[in-house]
């Protein structure tokens, strides 16, 4: 395991990157995973060991291709591809550095044919150094095993069965959140260099006292040093003229008339970014190495009502997502998610919860520069059996996801999971535990679940900041019937308040719609269904927003994904409000009505 990856890879005065991303040689692994192993695929070009597919990286290997076999494949992969490193950066005593942004779901990366890591848990960057073991005057072979197993003690969970089929043995995977396990290496690859000494993370908390702002920093080094290494720390406006300058490695800087990170529609200037460049600086007075980061300046407090954002009572808008597109399935795509942020700023939404894995930090950043805020969640599905081994990996997930998420102001808050089995007894423990461990590295968010069991069993609740519930009233529960939504809605949001005393969102709600099916009068799977069951909500929701404790509606889901095959799905899950091509249902239409309306009102 690799507790790495916290720094995003730019290029700077002092550290050079190249991605390597772009078509891959794969080969799925027969059924027996020491096959490859033996055979030395890790050790020579695999298209020497056997035929190859190409295969794009970032993507999902699933879709790709046109067998099922290769979508429904269980167990492991081999990725290989070759590569330069610049001779310069031997000559100028440069550390090499791989950087994974994400591999789902366990990966062991081979360079020149020796393991140089392994990392398990999926949507979660690694990255190892191999200045040992790369050459400089010849190519270099990066080899890749992936594999997508998912068992009890994974994150999410998931159960393997050996199907014995007359003189054939298969696996199948079964898993019970309802959203594809696709698998491969999902986000870029990074070759990136640093100096020998190098600045190793960077830690940034603000705060705000009328106007000014204050900049809690920590900027911690690696790498052997003989001499003391000072830091220069400057922040820098967005027409890059300094505010303010420090020569402490960590300390609080204060910026006077500073313009405060804001979210969209809340302010005429959402997501004002400052740049925040730490230096390692040598006694003589040379930078040893120089990272810069956008952070953004604002305050999340809450009380048992209300969340603020810059004391400012916040009311969120908007919906779970999932990374998945036609083809790409959770692979990586700026076109994608620009697109997605385009639509979410034209519905008038103002946040998103990463249901139900981090997602790729591209994804965070771009949030941060349009002021949209995250409900940020771990890898996390049903959790059902509580074991300490389960236990100890959702806590190393939540260790890696806040160390790569902890400076963007676009985060608020984190999610610890979704739908766990709550009402079970060993809940109680075990998430008093994560939470435990969740404050033990960052108190400055709320920390919630997205709960699915009623509020008279739920063990979950009483350890949480914020209070989040996932219900489908008139569509799970009352299955075309609309006459209930209002009473149960308003009361299940007002019975966890009163048992928690604690403010209340609603995360999930909503119906399968199939595009283009109309029904008059409304009749469920129909366009028409769906905006009535959203009416019903609105309703509710308006009666909670009365109430002081209500903080925010989240609509399942923003665009329709793909789900394992079965017969309540057709081609996946059909709730989004776009369809999966991001065309918009007229539920989209009457969701933007709402949003843009209470932006108004707020
Ligand atoms: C849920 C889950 C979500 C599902 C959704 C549904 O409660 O949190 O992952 O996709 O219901 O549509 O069934």
């Amino acid at each position: 395991p690799s507790n790495g990856g916290a720094l995003y890879p730019r290029a700077t005065e002092t550290r050079d990157l190249r991605t390597l991303d772009g078509i891959w040689s794969f080969r799925p692994s027969p059924a027996d995973p020491e096959f490859g192993y033996r055979n030395g695929w890790y050790a020579q070009d695999l298209e020497k060991t056997g035929s190859v597919i190409h295969m794009p990286v970032p993507s999902s290997y699933n879709d790709v291709g046109e067998d099922a076999s290769l979508r429904d494949h269980v167990g492991l992969v081999w990725y290989d591809r070759r590569f330069h490193v610049p001779p310069w950066w031997q000559t100028a005593k440069q550390r090499v550095w791989l950087r994974f942004s994400s591999v789902h779901y366990a990966a062991e990366v081979f360079v020149n044919g020796k393991s140089v890591t392994y990392h398990e848990i999926g949507h979660l960057p690694f990255e190892v150094e191999i200045t040992d073991v790369v050459n400089y005057n010849t190519s270099n072979l990066l080899t890749v095993a992936v594999d997508n197993t998912l068992l009890s003690d994974t994150v999410p969970q998931g159960y393997v069965k050996q199907i014995i089929d007359f003189d054939k043995v298969r696996q199948e995977q079964t898993y019970t959140f309802d959203f594809f396990n696709y698998a491969g290496i999902h986000r870029t690859v990074f070759l990136y260099s640093t100096p020998q000494v190098y600045i190793d993370d960077v830690i940034v908390n603000t705060d705000i006292q009328g106007f000014t702002g204050f900049v809690v920093y920590n900027v911690t080094h690696k790498g052997p040093t003989t001499e003391d290494v000072l830091c220069l720390i400057q922040v820098f406006d967005k027409s890059d003229t300094q505010v303010v300058a420090s020569n402490e490695c960590a300390g609080l800087l204060e910026i006077a008339n500073a313009r405060f990170w804001w979210p969209y529609l809340m302010n005429p200037e959402p997501g004002y970014l400052y740049t925040f460049r730490a230096s390692l600086i040598s006694r003589r007075g040379d930078i040893i190495d120089t990272y810069s980061q956008k952070i953004g300046i604002r305050t999340v407090t809450w009380t048992n009502t209300t969340i603020y954002l810059n004391s400012k009572p916040l009311y969120l808008k908007g919906f779970g997502m999932h990374e998945d597109s036609d083809l790409r399935g959770k692979g990586w795509d700026p076109v994608l998610w620009v697109k997605n942020f385009n639509l979410i700023k034209w519905i008038g939404a103002n946040a998103f919860r990463t249901s139900h894995y981090p997602y790729a930090e591209e994804i965070y950043q771009l949030a941060d520069e349009y002021g949209i805020m995250i409900i940020d969640e771990c890898p996390s599905g049903d959790t059902d059996i509580f074991t300490q081994s389960l236990l100890n990996k959702h806590k190393q997930s939540l260790t890696e996801l806040i160390r790569r998420d902890k400076n963007h102001p676009s985060v608020i808050m984190w999610s610890i999971s979704n739908e766990p089995r709550s009402a079970k007894q060993q809940a109680d423990a075990y998430f008093a535990e994560v939470v435990k461990h969740v404050k033990s590295m960052d108190l400055s968010r709320p920390v919630t679940i997205a709960i699915s069991q009623y509020y008279n069993t739920d063990r979950a609740g009483q350890h949480l900041d914020v209070i989040c519930f996932n219900r489908y009233n008139g569509w799970y529960q009352n299955t075309g019937d609309l006459n209930y939504i209002v009473s149960k809605v308003v009361e299940e949001a007002t019975e966890f308040h009163r048992r928690h005393n604690k403010p209340v969102i609603m995360t999930e709600y909503g119906a399968d719609t199939v595009a283009g099916l109309h029904f008059i009068p409304e009749y469920v799977w129909s366009e028409e269904y769906q905006v009535a069951l959203m009416s019903e909500h609105f309703k509710a929701f308006d009666k909670l927003r009365q109430t002081g404790f209500f903080a925010g509606e989240f609509i399942w889901n923003f665009a329709d994904f793909k789900t394992a095959q079965t017969i309540t799905r057709v081609g996946g899950n059909r709730k989004g409000i776009f369809t999966r091509s991001r065309q918009p249902k007229a539920s989209a239409h009457h969701l933007r009505t709402r949003y843009l309306s209470l932006a108004v009102a707020d």
